[in-house]
């Protein structure tokens, strides 16, 4: 039996995100996720996240099975419609006592907290006053949140992520309308402003914890990003293949470059520059030199691979959804994507393919050679658990896990700096535009009785992070 040690101090934790966890009680205002739900057609069985987990009630209970397992990092993130109900001071005192809480059972279970800023649960009133992030105003009023957070939690929490996958919420949400708040754009400049904003927001928040808290707080600041890993489509035809290799690096360049380029380069890739022309917003002297340097480490979530063609026409690309883009955000970036058949999927359609990690987390130290390193914020499988006793034995996730990170170890060995890696997610969740039907968790949640149920994936992780080493079990041996 092959064992695979990772290296000392090595960061094993969970992650969760608030929408998605918490419910509304404690004085959250709406935000754009509680109008997208309401929406009809837009959210699977019209789900919405009004309860969701009831982690606003039962957080100590999930802290204490957090601390069973000997968990040693939680990702977490802040509702600002729960600090800032109506997108603005003063911060709502409810909200900050219940991240106090949060903060303390955690720490004093010892647990270290990493907590992202924005996770997609923009305030309604930003995006209905102001247009949300097409407008500078809502950078403004995160920037102004952002430093109650630091102010009122920096004391206990030294781990910071701005925002949670700028990618999803720029695209999905302003590009083809699958994520709130649901507005599309066929020229993609919503898409473009969206991200732009986003990365000023994160470039500025970053300045405010460094100029104002870092000293006394001594804490780190970054911002994740997601990626698939985009493999040529393979091609006979040298000719073919030679585009489709193109294709599959300005795939890679185009939706995480768009956003890492900015961070570690201080600006956009020149592949986006030139093909997109003045739809894509510039920044000043400052701003680049603001954006460079701007993330203490790198964070990555990743979940699937797909195979890149190069595609010059109107974008043909079908998303995870099977929503068919033409033109937009993917005709600029001239890549169609699909699967292979042998490639095995999840719960969400999404190709189970670990050595696209590998490749993915060797692409991004080759690239940046980020000086904190990578922390992996996210990854894991939604498996098909239609009842609890099909989800305590969930086999399928543990073959997913022990997959990328077999592959992620390698990556390590060939000189990625990976130094955490934080399984999403803790427990079962409201799943965005599938609402309730997706199932990631490590725990299960009985959704009519909030009861939770530890998945065979715990028990299997927390081995992997008391040990910090993976076991190949035999029966996976095959
Ligand atoms: C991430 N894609 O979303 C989010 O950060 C989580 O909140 C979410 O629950 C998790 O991954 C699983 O979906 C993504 O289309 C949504 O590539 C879509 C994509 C990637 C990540």
């Amino acid at each position: 039996m092959k064992a695979y040690r990772f290296p000392e101090g090595f960061n094993w934790g969970t992650a969760t995100a608030s929408y998605q966890i918490e419910g509304g009680k404690g004085g959250r205002a709406p935000c754009i996720w509680d109008a997208f739900c309401k929406t009809e057609g837009r959210v699977v069985n019209g789900d919405n996240g009004d309860l969701a987990c009831d982690h606003f009630t039962l957080y100590k209970e999930d802290v204490k099975i957090m601390k069973d397992m000997g968990l040693k990092n939680y990702r977490l993130s802040i509702a600002m419609p729960r600090i800032f109900p109506g997108g603005q001071g003063p911060a709502n005192e409810e909200g900050i006592a219940f991240y106090n809480g949060l903060i303390d059972c955690l720490l004093d279970a010892g647990i270290t907290p990493c907590v992202t800023l924005y996770h997609w649960d923009l305030p309604l009133e930003l995006e209905m006053e102001h247009g949300g992030w097409q407008n500078y105003i809502t950078v403004e009023r995160f920037l102004e949140y952002a430093e109650v957070c630091f102010e009122r939690f920096g004391d206990r929490v030294k781990s910071w992520l701005t925002f949670n996958e700028p990618w999803c919420a720029a695209v999905l949400g302003y590009g083809n309308g699958e994520m709130a708040p649901g507005c599309t754009s066929s020229d993609a400049v919503k898409v473009y402003r969206a991200g732009h904003h986003m990365l000023l927001g994160h470039a500025r928040a970053v300045e405010i914890y460094r100029k104002k808290f870092r000293t006394a707080q001594n804490g780190v600041i970054g911002v994740t990003l997601n990626c698939n890993w985009t493999e040529p489509k393979p091609s006979d035809d040298p000719e073919t293949a030679k585009l489709n290799a193109e294709a599959a690096e300005r795939s890679v360049l185009w939706n995480l470059g768009w956003f890492a380029d900015p961070v570690y380069k201080g600006d956009y890739p020149e592949v986006m520059r030139n093909r997109c022309g003045d739809r894509l917003p510039e920044f000043t002297a400052d701003e680049k030199a603001l954006l460079k340097g701007s993330s203490d480490f790198f964070g990555l979530n990743h979940y699937s691979t797909d195979y890149a063609e190069d595609d010059s026409g109107p974008g043909h690309y079908v998303s995870h959804w099977g929503t068919v883009n033409t033109g937009g955000f993917w005709g600029d970036m001239a890549v169609r994507g699909s699967t292979d058949p042998s490639w095995a999927k999840t719960d969400m359609g999404w190709p189970i393919v670990p050595w696209g990690f590998r490749k993915l987390l060797l692409w991004i130290q080759a690239r940046y050679s980020p000086e904190g390193g990578i922390q992996v914020t996210e990854n894991g499988a939604a498996v098909n658990e239609p009842t609890v006793d099909l989800a305590v034995d969930d086999k399928a996730r543990i073959v997913y896990y022990e997959g990328y990170l077999k592959e992620m170890h390698a990556a390590i060995q060939l000189g990625a700096d990976v130094r955490a890696y934080y399984a999403w997610s803790f427990m079962d969740n409201f799943e965005w535009a599938y609402g309730y039907s997706k199932r990631f968790g490590l725990v299960h949640v009985d959704y009519n009785t909030m009861k939770r149920t530890p998945k065979s994936s715990l028990k299997w992780f927390s081995k992997v992070l008391s040990t910090n080493t993976l076991e190949r079990r035999l029966w996976l041996d095959v």
